[in-house]
């Protein structure tokens, strides 16, 4: 009896560390996405890829897949306001 106790509390211990650990997998690894240049954080350097690209689609002589983080194909606002919203982000 005593034994299963013990056991007991050793496999809900061993959950709790792991779960967490399963958890941080994805959100760890995950890309910035709105880090347009690879430097590992966001900010104006970002944003000036975007504002390079603004208003180009694809086709344009502008137009750069990069800068289009919602992918709808158009550099628009939307795309400005994505990189301002993770402004000052770094890479984990
Ligand atoms: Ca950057
Ligand atoms: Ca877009």
């Amino acid at each position: 009896m005593e034994r299963k106790a013990i056991w007991g509390m050793v496999l809900t211990l061993l959950i709790i560390t792991m779960l967490p650990m399963a958890f941080n997998i994805h959100p760890v690894r995950a890309p910035l996405v709105t880090d347009l240049n690879g430097d590992g954080k966001v900010d104006g350097k970002d944003i000036a890829v975007v504002g390079l690209a603004f208003g180009s689609y694809p086709g344009h002589e502008r137009w750069n897949p990069a800068a289009d983080i919602n992918h709808d194909d158009r550099i628009d606002g939307m795309d400005l306001s994505m990189v301002a919203r993770d402004f000052g982000k770094t890479d984990p």
